[in-house]
């Protein structure tokens, strides 16, 4: 606690040299004044209400004219002495209040940055854009089309009538007798051959639905189906566009093998086999020459016009591509699995 100096005595007693060394105690508390505060706490016992100035300036109406002259001057010298002092220490405690602001705040650009936390793409995005990226260069494009779809587009059209056994074998999600979510893409092709004059060449990733679930199945999965209309499209240019696909996708010569099947929508139809590296056939897609049918609902003339089509489950193509055994894994959105992929 500091003690303030103290003059104790009657104005008219005091001398030059008492008021003296008064200032200078008083100076040398101001100039060892450490923050704002002790300032204030100073300022208000010097100079305030109660401190001895104020209390022997009150003095000063009973003097004479010669007392009020010397005193006057005193007080004024004293009263001088003292702003000056706080004025000093209150600019020098702001400077230095100022500088450890500036200090404290200062950026420390050698600091680490804090990092992008960049995403990546899903493991079925990425095999989408790996199968699109084969057919566009062979001259193929990208057509897409509704979600929901009629039963006409789904079923009727690609040759798949009412109670036909094939219905109940794609467990399709109905919304009502005539609406359902697509079991495939196929009502795509349909679409577009119905809009545009062959030859065509498109392909139709996107979702579809079929109401099973299990390690192998999921009730919403991916498809990417093509489709080739022109006047000579044949089952040999299919094989040999299927193969050089399967050596593209899988990054080296793959050994496969076309099975004779049955689909609606195709005939002669085939599944496909690629040989694993234990030895084992494994189906990857299916396959076949588009049903004269199918082109004749399309207002294609099966006479003038062959095509062939194609459809495989991009999940499938995943698993195998990235030695998944578990389908689920796509959709439960575990960062642990996605980012591996990234
Ligand atoms: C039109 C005409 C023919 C598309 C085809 C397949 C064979 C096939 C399955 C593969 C695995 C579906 O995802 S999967 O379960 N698809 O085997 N798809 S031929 O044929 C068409 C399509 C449209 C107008």
């Amino acid at each position: 606690m500091t003690t303030i100096p103290t003059l104790n005595q009657p104005l008219s007693e005091l001398n030059e040299q008492d008021f003296a060394n008064f200032a200078d105690l008083a100076c040398k508390l101001i100039d060892d004044a450490q923050n704002e505060t002790q300032l204030q706490e100073l300022k208000v016992a010097l100079q305030g209400k109660k401190s001895e100035i104020t209390v022997l300036s009150k003095q000063m109406g009973g003097l004479d004219a010669n007392g009020k002259k010397t005193y006057g001057a005193y007080l004024h010298e004293l009263r001088t002495r003292l702003s000056k002092a706080f004025d000093e220490r209150g600019a020098f405690l702001a400077f230095l209040a100022l500088n450890e602001k500036l200090a404290s705040e200062q950026v420390d650009i050698s600091l680490p940055a804090r990092g992008v936390a960049t995403g990546s793409l899903h493991p079925i995005t990425h095999i989408t854009q790996r199968m699109k990226q084969f057919f566009t260069q062979a001259g193929f494009s990208v057509a897409t089309g509704p979600e929901v779809e009629s039963d006409y587009y789904n079923f009727e059209a690609l040759n798949i009538p009412d109670h036909h056994p094939a219905r109940a074998m794609h467990d399709t999600f109905y919304f009502d007798a005539h609406y359902l979510l697509r079991t495939h893409t196929s009502g795509v092709q349909i679409r577009t051959m119905e809009s545009s004059e062959p030859p065509l060449r498109i392909i139709c990733p996107g979702r579809v639905y079929r109401c099973d679930s299990d390690q192998t199945h999921s009730p919403m999965f991916h498809q990417m189906e093509g489709l080739m209309i022109s006047k000579s499209s044949n089952f040999a240019e299919l094989k040999g566009i299927i193969h050089e696909f399967l050596n593209a996708f899988f990054g080296k010569e793959m050994t496969v093998r076309f099975r004779p099947s049955f689909f609606p929508f195709t005939e002669p139809s085939a599944e496909v086999d690629i040989l694993s590296d234990n030895g084992k056939w494994l189906e990857v897609l299916g396959c076949g020459m588009v049903h004269p049918q199918v082109l004749r609902n399309c207002g294609i003339n099966p006479d003038e016009y062959t095509g062939f089509a194609f459809g495989m489950g991009i999940e499938r193509f995943a698993m195998l591509y990235y030695g998944i055994s578990d389908l689920r894994l796509f959709f439960q959105n575990d960062l642990r699995f996605l980012k591996q992929f990234a």
